[in-house]
């Protein structure tokens, strides 16, 4: 019979053998498992929950929310507020940081979180996900007096102690790093549990996938046109070989794809918001994908820069976003440090 290997077992393990995980960490990780798990059955309910549909409201950055949206992140608030882990939190739907509460005690740790990715799948049931980052709250000077504040979350990826994100598709998958690979867990519905059914997650170097925006084609500059135009001239072009295209509209099942058998995922820049550095979110969203894309041996850049270097200056800072295979990744990578920088 496989051994069946828990979540729990997987922290504790990671925590003995490697030193990894000091338990308020693993208190932290599990507790947004079981968050997952309640943000699972939620979406599972669809239409019988009454769960589908706008919220009739509007988060920070301007987007229609969701019901599932608002339920999502008020799943995660209400599992990690009391636990004594966490300082405070950050999230897609929340304009600034939610402090615990003083009835609660305070830990040393900050989390982020998009609650529920890739929003406009839900109600045609197509592949969701909720995506997290963890990072330590900096100067940890016991003389220190002033509260958490927003600026204690402005720490570059590198810096993450934790990140993952959980799928919600044809099954809930939860994949987790915390700087040792990349581990997945599938939730064994029967049990209740997660199960740790793939470890050691390796993205191949190489890829003939592509995953991006075609609709946007015309707002893009002009080094991902050439990279995109050499994919599409197939075997008859400069790189010799067919392409093909995926495009989920949900980050997280893009990057599981990608996790799984390889590719590449690009959210540029592009003239439609010229101010903007692009349309994903820094903090949620990029920094823990191109963490988990890292361990897996894949790279992930902004285009010219590697996405963990960068030093966020907003929560909800915006930044282009290039992913995946490696040998990919630098030769978009390279075609912008080639190319003029845009103005
Ligand atoms: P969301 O966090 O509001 O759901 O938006 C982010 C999503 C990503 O998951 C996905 O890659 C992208 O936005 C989809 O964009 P588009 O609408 O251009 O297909
Ligand atoms: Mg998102």
């Amino acid at each position: 019979m496989t051994e069946h290997i828990s979540l729990t077992r997987y922290l504790v393990e990671q925590q003995r053998v490697h030193g990894r995980i000091p338990s308020e960490l693993r208190l932290l990780i599990e507790i947004v498992a079981r968050a997952c798990k309640r943000i699972a059955i939620q979406v599972n309910k669809g239409a019988l929950g009454e769960v589908l549909g706008s919220a009739g409201s509007e988060n920070v950055q301007g987007e229609v929310q969701k019901k599932l949206d608002i339920i999502a992140n008020e799943v995660l608030i209400d599992a990690n507020e009391w636990g004594g882990h966490l300082a405070a939190m950050a999230s897609e739907e929340m304009e600034g940081i939610y402090v615990v509460p003083n009835r609660y005690p305070q830990g040393e740790y900050l989390l982020m979180f998009d609650p529920l990715d890739g929003s406009s799948n839900i109600d045609v049931n197509v592949s969701i996900g909720t995506i997290f980052s963890v990072l330590r709250k900096p100067n940890e000077d016991p003389t220190r007096i002033e509260p958490v504040c927003e600026s204690d979350f402005l720490q570059p990826g590198q810096a993450q102690v934790a990140a993952g994100y959980c799928i919600y598709g044809p099954q809930t998958t939860l994949v987790l790093t915390v700087g040792n690979g990349v581990a997945m867990f599938t939730l064994d519905r029967e049990q209740g549990a997660w199960v740790l059914t793939q470890e050691n997650v390796t993205i191949p170097a190489d890829t003939q996938e592509f995953a991006i925006n075609m609709s946007n084609l015309r707002h893009w500059d002009e080094p991902v046109k050439r990279y995109i135009d050499e994919c599409l001239q197939g075997r008859e072009g400069p790189r010799g070989k067919d392409f093909n295209m995926r495009w989920i509209a949900s980050m997280v099942a893009d990057v599981h794809r990608i996790l799984t058998r390889g590719g590449v995922f690009m959210y540029p820049w592009d003239k439609r918001e010229p101010n903007k550095p692009g349309k994903l979110r820094l903090m949620y969203e990029a920094n823990p994908m191109g963490w988990l894309v890292e361990q897996a041996g894949g790279a992930a850049t902004n285009g010219r820069q590697r996405i963990l270097e960068i030093q966020p200056t907003e929560l909800h800072q915006r930044v282009s976003v290039v992913l995946g295979s490696k040998n990919e990744v630098d030769r978009v990578t390279r075609y912008h440090l080639e190319a003029p920088q845009a103005a």
